[in-house]
């Protein structure tokens, strides 16, 4: 069966342009605002780290996020807009210096899952089952300063302690290899869906795949894409672009590599992704030299080069592919995808 494809992305896809060398160059623009071009982009779904959805909400009582949340819930309601998941933000608070789960401080550990477990109460609100875990700050800069093994488990432990919280939340992974760590523990689908396994309830932990960081830990995304399909398990997708093995560059999606992006599209379609409500996420950035007025074009610009490499995928003679791998006869398969892909 063919996917279903409905879009998202996050408010910190528009941003201000800053980089660790720079200071920002387009003016901030307010949630709001930012929620009110959703639809105008052709997107439905929101993403969100808990400080997103929920300001402050450190300084904040349980009864004071829950009001919170839920106005946010009725400005997305008025908007058409729907949750997609919730993130605990777990790389910015002084508390995370060292890591959140993996912090070689019990107090620290503690704080990262107490807010893990606030960002759940969020997501309630919103009407999402969905937490994702983009386990940021869990690796080292040095690998004598934590114990592996025992990063493994604390991670495990912190999975367990979510799922008992609530009997119906879903836990996502997000792997990536580095940045801002040196080493990051869980840096494929492979490490994530291993968690999954060892923890309390498997069928409720899986996996977000960003195409970026399956390109940075030297995969093909939509091999990593399809692992995860293999498991149930691809809950949700990040796709953007990447140049190489630097820093993670969150490029429009298809802008560096057509061909690796026409598969992704290719491994979503053909296993009916989307068909269960999931959304095709794209977690993309514009350049730091886009003016103000256009800083929203890499989002447009992705989906619509998505839509585009559809239409390619789906206009392809199957069995004519079929004929050709029966032959064994891959150069003229090869030939043909890229005559697809240019239009010719
Ligand atoms: C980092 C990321 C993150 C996550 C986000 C949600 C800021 O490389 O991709 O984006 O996607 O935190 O988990
Ligand atoms: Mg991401």
């Amino acid at each position: 069966m063919p996917g279903t494809f409905r879009f998202s992305f996050g408010p910190w896809n528009i941003h201000e342009g800053a980089d660790p060398f720079g200071p920002p160059v387009r003016p901030g623009m307010p949630f709001t605002q930012k929620l009110a071009l959703y639809k105008k982009l052709g997107f439905d779904g929101v993403q969100l780290h808990d400080d997103d959805a929920v300001p402050n909400l450190n300084e904040l009582s349980g009864a004071q996020i829950e009001r919170s949340a839920a106005g946010l819930r009725r400005t997305l309601d008025d908007e058409g807009l729907v949750a997609e998941f919730v993130a605990p933000r777990l790389w910015e608070d002084p508390r995370t210096i060292d890591g959140g789960f993996t912090s070689n401080d019990e107090n620290n550990r503690r704080y990262a899952i107490e807010r893990s477990l606030k960002a759940i109460d969020i997501a309630n609100v919103l009407g999402t089952k969905k937490i994702v875990l983009w386990p940021a700050r869990e690796g080292t800069y040095i690998r004598e300063s934590k114990d592996a093994r025992l990063a493994v488990e604390r991670i495990l432990e912190a999975v367990n302690r979510m799922l008992a919280y609530d009997p119906e939340i879903l836990i996502l992974i997000e792997p990536k290899p580095n940045e801002p760590m040196d080493q990051a523990y869980l840096p494929t689908v492979g490490h994530a869906i291993g968690l999954a396994y060892l923890s309390d309830d498997p069928s409720r932990v899986g996996a977000l795949i960003e195409s970026a960081h399956a390109i940075l830990a030297g995969l093909d995304p939509s091999d990593e894409m399809s692992y995860a399909l293999a498991h149930k398990k691809l809950w949700s997708v990040h796709l953007n672009d990447q140049n190489g093995l630097k820093y993670d560059q969150d490029k429009s999606f298809g802008s560096v590599d057509l061909r690796r992006a026409f598969m992704q599209v290719w491994v979503l379609d053909r296993n009916g992704y989307g068909n269960n409500g999931e959304f095709v996420g794209m977690d993309v950035k514009a350049m730091r030299t886009q003016r103000a007025e256009e800083a929203t074009q890499h989002l447009a610009n992705s989906r619509e080069i998505f839509l585009a490499l559809l239409a390619v995928v789906r206009s392809l003679d199957t069995a004519r592919i079929d004929q050709l791998i029966a032959q064994r006869n891959y150069e003229q398969l090869e030939i043909e995808i890229i005559r697809a892909l240019m239009g010719r």
